[in-house]
């Protein structure tokens, strides 16, 4: 953990405390990080959620043994391309290797989130965050930049990886969009 990070989580322990538990509770949105017993099959549960500005997303880690983290789709985050709003903070969890690990980010910015997992991006481990109404850089295709001038050098997202986000159109009707598995 960083001291960035460790603060942050004191800043939220110390929140929590001072916030009546049903406002936390409605608050907070999780999402788990799965994989099989064999470590063949990886993925987000849910995939695809929709929540308002000013919610809090936490993403525990339930495959010990398998090391997972959550990423945004940010230059900053190892020359991936942009996939979340413009003037949005990307975040990188870092490894979260034992049972129970755990991350948080509060979402303020409106717009489409992607996300995914550094040791799992080619197997389709990603996901998909809706903050109020969609729009920014998410919704767009994926090789939107391409030929663009000044990028040259933001990474593709691979097959697997396009294949798996769930459609904005799904995540506005569904709200949760489940991770289908098997895990
Ligand atoms: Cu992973």
């Amino acid at each position: 953990m960083t001291r960035r990070e460790l603060l942050r989580a004191g800043g939220l322990t110390a929140a929590c405390l001072a916030a009546p538990r049903l406002g936390r509770s409605a608050s907070l949105v999780e999402i788990r990080m799965q994989s099989d017993a064999r470590g063949e099959h990886v993925g987000f549960d849910p995939i695809g959620i929709l929540i308002q500005p000013g919610q809090t997303v936490r993403w525990t880690t339930e495959s010990p043994g398998n090391p997972h983290t959550t990423t945004a789709y940010h230059p900053r985050n190892g020359k991936h391309s942009l996939r979340i709003p413009e003037g949005a903070e990307p975040w990188d969890s870092g490894f979260l290797l034992k049972e129970g690990d755990h991350f948080e980010v509060t979402l303020t910015v409106e717009g489409v989130y992607d996300y995914f997992c550094l040791p799992h991006e080619a197997a389709g481990m990603v996901g998909r965050i809706v903050v109020g109404r969609p729009s920014g850089p998410g919704t767009r295709p994926f090789d939107y930049f391409t030929g663009r001038p000044g990028i040259r050098d933001w990474l593709a997202v691979p097959d697997a990886a396009r294949h798996a986000f769930p459609s904005v159109e799904a995540i506005m009707r569904q709200r949760v969009v489940r991770h289908a598995g098997p895990f």
